[in-house]
């Protein structure tokens, strides 16, 4: 016996990747499901510390989150952001009136001296959430992107620029001397894991921080459960957000099997559309499932897919 025996370790962003840790959290019992956020995309902005992939998670585990902007609360009101505009106030970053409770809590608690996770465990407990999200590292991590107009903070270029400048490198700030979450590197470690799912995230915004911490890599490529990544492309086009321009960017084909090939020595198995063709890799093998998700169905169907392709190469391995 472990500490993690049937537990499945998440890997995920914000939207896209929420999406599946939805469909997860609802066939899996609460205590088996772990989330590891990025947290590459935190800031500080108006004073206030901002998580905005942990924020992402939480409302959506907690059937809070907005629907149709995929960040930010359900029924949200913006008094704060007129009021703050009215007074001259910069009004580049949206924060309704819910979600800066959120923020100022945090912010609060840090500065009393909580760790991020600490604070991170409450909130979810207090809204609810039986799975347990954790940030991938309680030190500071923050992305940085090359443009031509000089290196730019994450939420500069993804919220002030619209993904507007054109990237040419990504950097982890912080990352090599950060310590990922010993509960991450744990379950990792763990025999009785049943799977590592890689969200279909972006792989270079979302998924690269996580990988870029210190031993993140090594572990997973050790890991005794089957490592699975959902592609995040479809069709040669993004689901959602700038990964598409982001890859023709960095010079990359817009394909599943270029994320495939981004994640090589990591994964075992890939999952794509059925829509795909067929996809042959030469370090991992490449399923097809319905990874398009609308619908609360499609998020709890792609889950148990997914569940199936990880439980199938266990048994595999122990033959
Ligand atoms: N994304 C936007 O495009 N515009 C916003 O004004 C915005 C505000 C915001 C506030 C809180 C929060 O948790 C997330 C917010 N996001 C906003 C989303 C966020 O910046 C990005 O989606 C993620 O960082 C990318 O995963």
């Amino acid at each position: 016996m472990s500490g993690h025996d049937g537990a499945v370790l998440a890997l995920s962003g914000g939207i896209g990747g929420a999406k599946l840790a939805l469909g997860l959290s609802r066939v899996l019992p609460p205590e088996r499901l772990i989330v590891v956020a990025n947290t590459g995309d935190d800031f500080e902005h108006l004073g206030l510390a901002i998580s905005p992939d942990l924020d992402t998670l939480m409302y959506t585990l907690a059937g809070l989150s907005d629907p149709e902007r995929g960040w930010g609360r359900r029924e949200e009101t913006w008094t704060f952001m007129a009021a703050l505009a009215a007074l001259g106030g910069e009004t580049w970053f949206q924060l309704g009136d819910g979600d800066l409770a959120s923020h100022v809590e945090r912010t609060h608690r840090r500065a009393a001296g909580e760790t991020l996770s600490h604070i991170t465990d409450d909130f979810c407990r207090r809204l609810g959430i039986g799975a347990h999200i954790l940030p991938m590292s309680d030190d500071r991590v923050a992305t940085r992107v090359r443009t031509p107009v000089g290196w730019l903070d994450f939420q500069d270029y993804f919220v002030r620029r619209r993904c507007a400048p054109e990237v040419s490198e990504l950097a982890y700030d912080g990352a090599a001397q950060a310590r990922p979450h010993p509960g991450f590197m744990a379950a990792l470690a763990d025999a009785g894991l049943r799977a590592v799912i890689i969200c279909p995230s972006n792989p270079y915004l979302s998924v690269d921080p996580i990988l870029a911490l210190p031993g993140v890599r090594a572990a997973l490529a050790a890991c005794a459960a089957p490592v699975i990544a959902v592609s995040p492309i479809i069709g040669g086009r993004a689901v959602k957000g700038p990964t598409a321009k982001m890859m023709r960017e960095l010079g990359l084909p817009v394909t599943a099997a270029a994320v495939a090939q981004h994640y090589d020595g990591l994964v075992d198995l890939f999952v794509v559309d059925h829509s795909e063709g067929e996809i042959t890799l030469p370090n991992m093998r490449v399923s097809k499932a319905a990874i398009l998700m609308t619908t609360l169905a499609d998020r709890e169907a792609l889950a148990k897919a997914v569940l199936t392709f990880a439980d199938e190469l266990r048994a595999e391995s122990r033959t």
